[in-house]
């Protein structure tokens, strides 16, 4: 039996095209600049986004620690979400090892903050406060149920930032859901951001990386930023090479993952004992939620299933982040659907 693993996108497996063009990559020392397949990627990325420039890492994490050390020194504030990926789940790093300071804004159900928290956030120059430098969103949003922002919406913070004189970067890990979800241009959802993060590791199915999107002269900081992190890599372009493919064969195709991850909501919203999120899902996940009459907590449940060959998201005690991506077909999604019903059938 072959596993159904929802668990998230970043499990995704390289596609064969990915795994022939990483053998075939031509490749050289990308510390001196010299991967002609990272340069590629880099220059693909950045166009793609309507930037100046890209800049090759090896993660999601340090993409968005790279852009907020560029953006902001030792006792900077940064305004984010109090449920965004980086002030949840990139350990502390931006406080860690940049000692800067986060303001936490309340996220909104559909991913957004508030124009009027942000800007009563800004901070005055007093000396008793931290200097405010930056503003942080995040495309879809993961832990708003992978709620994909409007460009309207980016447009009016990056308003907002530009009349205080301060950066805003965007967390755009799964921006090409946001716009094949929304089927807007890309770049629009982008065109307000001083800097753009996104992962070709995740729904696009390359084994490695993320790119850091943004100016010349941005990117030329964030390079030795890069490498202060130790994320300057040598032959790279074994991995650049199956981002290029990402990019060229594996974005519009997003919108296949997007309707089977309806297809499976409708089918889980039939099973007894689960409950889904209003709304879900807007892109590839599925937030749901055991309801009373189950006894046992999601984890129980997920061990479960995992007998059945499912792997799903635990999210908290009693409820679960289903993640649709390349590797799940109507098959799959059917199975998820019956192990659901099995396994709720036998604990309420
Ligand atoms: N998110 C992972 C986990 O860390 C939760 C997932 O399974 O969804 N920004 C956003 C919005 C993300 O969802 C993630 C990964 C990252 C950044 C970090 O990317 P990586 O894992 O490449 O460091």
């Amino acid at each position: 039996m072959n596993t159904i693993d929802l668990r998230s996108d970043t499990v995704t497996q390289p596609t064969p095209a990915m795994r022939e063009a990483m053998a075939n990559a031509i490749v050289g020392d990308d510390v001196y600049g010299e991967d002609p397949s990272v340069n590629r990627l880099q220059e693909m990325a950045a166009s793609m986004l309507g930037k100046q420039a890209g800049l090759f890492v090896p993660s999601g994490t340090m993409g968005n620690l790279t852009a907020i050390l560029t953006h902001c020194g030792r006792g900077d504030e940064v305004i984010l979400g109090d449920k965004a990926h980086t002030f949840l789940y990139e350990a502390g790093g931006i406080s860690a090892l940049g000692g800067i300071h986060s303001c936490q804004l309340r996220n909104q159900p559909d991913g957004t903050m508030l124009i009027d928290d942000i800007r009563s956030a800004i901070r005055s120059k007093d000396i008793h406060f931290p200097t405010t430098r930056l503003i942080c969103l995040e495309n879809t949003h993961n832990r708003c149920g992978g709620v994909a922002l409007t460009a309207e919406y980016t447009q009016e913070v990056g308003k907002v930032a530009k009349e205080n004189g301060l950066g805003l970067h965007l967390d755009g890990a799964r921006i090409f859901n946001a716009a094949i979800a929304q089927n807007v241009d890309v770049q629009k959802l982008v065109d307000a951001a001083d800097s753009v993060t996104f992962c070709i590791s995740k729904a696009l199915c390359a084994p490695v990386g993320s790119i850091l999107c943004g100016s010349a002269e941005f990117i030329q900081r964030a390079t030795r930023i890069r490498k202060q992190l130790g994320g300057g890599m040598r032959q790279a372009g074994i991995l650049a090479a199956a981002g290029i493919i990402a990019l060229e064969t594996m974005i519009d195709r997003l919108a296949e993952d997007h309707a089977r991850a309806k297809r499976l909501a409708l089918g889980l919203a039939k099973v007894k004992g689960l409950l889904l999120d209003p709304g879900t899902p807007y892109t590839n996940m599925i937030f749901c939620s055991l309801s009373d009459e189950i006894r046992g907590d999601a984890r129980h449940i997920a061990t479960a299933l995992s007998k059945l060959g499912v792997l799903v998201g635990v999210v908290s005690e009693r409820r679960f982040r289903i993640v649709l991506h390349y590797w799940i077909d109507d098959e799959a999604v059917k199975h998820t659907v019956e192990a659901f019903s099995q396994v709720l059938a036998k604990t309420d």
